[in-house]
């Protein structure tokens, strides 16, 4: 018989070798067709599963909240700065994106790890806190430099509540909530950021679609936590921040570009010019 050629890439999703490309098995003209959205692609690319309404609506939302949060954080100022340097599009996003980590956007994946693993161990808020700190680590989505106790995240706000009228559960929400509330007698920074918000959520939401996720109906709790982790393993949470946050960062490139703003230079008298002997740590 015929043999078949060894082939080096293997694609699990998607399909461009007939007369329209699939998504998941699903043809873009039914996509269209059906009026499915964006929530439902990624759906299809990321996880090679159509979702529930209520979960891809959750993904469309975390998509709009985190699109932009101005030109001072790490990733726009970055983006700005590239962008008045007379670099492209593209390598300008580039810059912007690659401050994308554990302390900015980048923490959603430890912080729904950390949480599923607080909640379903059943460790105390106090044990779980002072743990990570014994051990000199910061909690993965808690903390934030202008939002507090008393100037709350709006877009925490409207994740939180969307997901308590539409989730099935918000179990390791309402953990990482308790895990705030001791931060909170700390210090008022110490909330639950968007970070640790989206991790708790994206938890919640896989645990919820566990049994089309993972073809399996009434899935052994045990079983459900490994795969929903390993799930999140893979680093698709973090990379929901990413593509949110490409869409301002994008807007931040062409704002600057429209206004031909000049090469940034920053000015010295907001730079302590010290030796090493002056600065402590
Ligand atoms: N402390 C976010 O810190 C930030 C602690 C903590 C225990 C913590 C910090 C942090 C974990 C990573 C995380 C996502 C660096 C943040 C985002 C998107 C964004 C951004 C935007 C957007 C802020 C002061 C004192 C120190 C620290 C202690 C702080 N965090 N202890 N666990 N998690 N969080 N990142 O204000 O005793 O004085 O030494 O690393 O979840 O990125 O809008 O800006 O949409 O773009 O710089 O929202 O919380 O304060 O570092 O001077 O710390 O608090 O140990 O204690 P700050 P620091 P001490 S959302």
């Amino acid at each position: 018989g015929k043999l078949r050629k060894a082939t080096n890439i293997v694609c699990t999703i998607s399909d461009d070798r007939g007369d329209e490309v699939t998504y998941a098995g699903m043809p873009i003209s039914t996509i269209i067709r059906d009026d499915l959205g964006v929530g439902d692609v990624i759906s299809l690319l990321w996880f090679k599963r159509r979702l529930p309404r209520w979960a891809t609506k959750f993904i469309e939302m975390c998509l709009v909240i985190a699109a932009d949060h101005g030109p001072c954080v790490s990733g726009a100022h970055n983006a700005i700065v590239t962008a008045r340097a007379g670099k492209d599009v593209v390598s300008s996003l580039c810059s912007g994106l690659l401050t994308i980590g554990p302390r900015f956007g980048g923490a959603i994946d430890d912080a729904a790890l950390n949480f599923m693993r607080g909640a379903d161990e059943g460790i105390p808020p106090d044990e779980f806190v002072e743990s990570l700190k014994a051990s000199g680590r910061r909690i993965e989505g808690i903390g934030h430099r202008i939002k507090s106790a008393s100037s709350r995240d709006r877009r925490v706000q409207l994740l939180s509540q969307y997901a308590r009228e539409n989730f099935p559960s918000v179990r390791y929400l309402t953990y990482a909530e308790a895990i705030e509330a001791y931060t909170l007698q700390k210090s008022p920074h110490l909330v639950l950021n968007i970070d640790g918000c989206i991790g708790a959520l994206f938890a919640d939401l896989l645990r919820g679609v566990s049994d089309i996720l993972f073809h399996q109906p009434n899935m052994d709790p045990v079983a459900c936590t490994t795969a929903v982790r390993s799930v999140i393993e893979l680093g698709a949470l973090n990379a929901l921040f990413v593509l949110a946050r490409s869409i301002g960062i994008i807007g931040h490139i062409i704002d600057q570009r429209r206004m031909k703003q000049p090469l940034y230079r920053h000015p010295w008298d907001d730079v302590l010019y010290a030796t090493n002997d002056d600065v402590t740590s």
